[in-house]
C-alpha cells in the first residue's frame, strides 16, 4: 500500500497540527491519543513514510527500529508502567481494514495504569 502523506500523523510530524507531545527522538515521536482508551494511552510513530508495522518491520533502517524501540521504552518508564517501575501495560499496533486501522502511518499504541480487558469481543 502506498504512504498517503496527507494522513493525520503525518501532518503532526510536519507540525501542521498541534500533539500532546511526550517524548521524541531522531527518529521516532510520543505524543497522547486525543481518545484515550486507558489513565495512560500514549502513540509512538516513527518519523518515516511506513503505513503500517509490516511495511515499518521490513523497509525501516537499523536506526530507525531502534531508535523507535527505545522511545517506546522510555515512553513506559516515564508513565510509570515498565515493570521494574510499575505494573505494566499493553503495546498493539492496528494494520489494515482487518486490523480496523484508522490512521495509515505506523503507529504502536501503549496503554495502561488500569487492568486492561479482553482483547478480542
Ligand atoms: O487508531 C488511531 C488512533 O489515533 C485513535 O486511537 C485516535 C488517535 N488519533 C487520531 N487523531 C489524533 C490526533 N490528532 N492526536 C492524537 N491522537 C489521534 P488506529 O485504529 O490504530 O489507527
Amino acid at each position: 500500500m502506498a504512504y498517503d502523506d496527507s494522513n493525520i500523523f503525518a501532518r503532526i510530524l510536519r507540525g501542521e497540527i498541534p500533539n500532546d507531545t511526550v517524548a521524541q527522538n531522531d527518529h521516532a515521536l510520543a505524543f497522547r491519543d486525543i481518545n484515550p482508551k486507558a489513565p495512560s494511552h500514549v502513540l509512538v510513530i516513527p518519523r518515516g513514510a511506513y503505513v503500517s508495522f509490516d511495511d515499518f518491520a521490513a523497509n525501516a533502517s537499523e536506526a530507525e527500529i531502534a531508535g523507535f524501540m527505545r522511545l517506546c521504552a522510555e515512553v513506559c518508564a516515564m508513565e510509570g508502567l515498565s515493570l521494574d517501575r510499575g505494573e505494566g501495560f499493553r503495546a498493539i499496533t492496528n494494520a489494515g481494514s482487518h486490523g480496523v486501522q484508522e490512521v495509515p502511518h505506523f503507529h504502536l499504541h501503549i496503554l495502561g495504569g488500569a487492568v486492561m480487558g479482553p482483547m478480542l469481543g
